[in-house]
């Protein structure tokens, strides 16, 4: 339900305007329900408290509960931060969205969420 005022307000998109009144009931119903299954937790505190090793845990407990698990790589400051994710990813068989160092974190957590919704 989340975004539908966002839609509202940016309006009715064409592809969605050309659908029968039923079927696009239909369609933001499914969407509603795909938004109401994500669920995104943000990771932040201070330098070195273990947000990358909690991630980790977290995410392998999520996966243990048969949650499709996707941690998005967004710290672009720390040296090797990616890599370190990448390479915890590995470890637990957890996939890891990144984008290097150049892209703005924002932008890289906006990515992370179109390419959740397309896989
Ligand atoms: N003893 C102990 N050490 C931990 C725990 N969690 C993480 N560490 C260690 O603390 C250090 C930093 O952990 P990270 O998970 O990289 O911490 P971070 O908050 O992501 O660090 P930055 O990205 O540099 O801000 C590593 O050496 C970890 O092995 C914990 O629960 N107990
Ligand atoms: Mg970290």
């Amino acid at each position: 339900m989340a975004n539908l005022p966002l839609l509202a307000a940016k309006g009715i998109p064409p592809y969605l305007r050309a659908m029968e009144h039923t079927d696009r009931h239909h369609f933001m119903q499914s969407v509603e329900s795909a938004l109401a299954l994500l669920q995104i937790i943000l990771m932040a505190g201070l330098q070195g408290v273990g947000k990358t090793t909690a991630c980790g845990k977290l995410a392998l407990f999520l996966k243990k509960q048969k949650k499709r698990v996707l941690m998005v790589a967004t710290d672009v400051y720390r040296p090797a931060a990616i890599e370190q994710l990448v390479k915890l990813g590995e470890r637990i068989s957890v996939p890891v969205f990144q984008q290097g160092t150049d892209a703005k974190p924002q932008d890289i957590a906006a990515a992370g969420l179109k390419h959740v919704s397309m896989v």
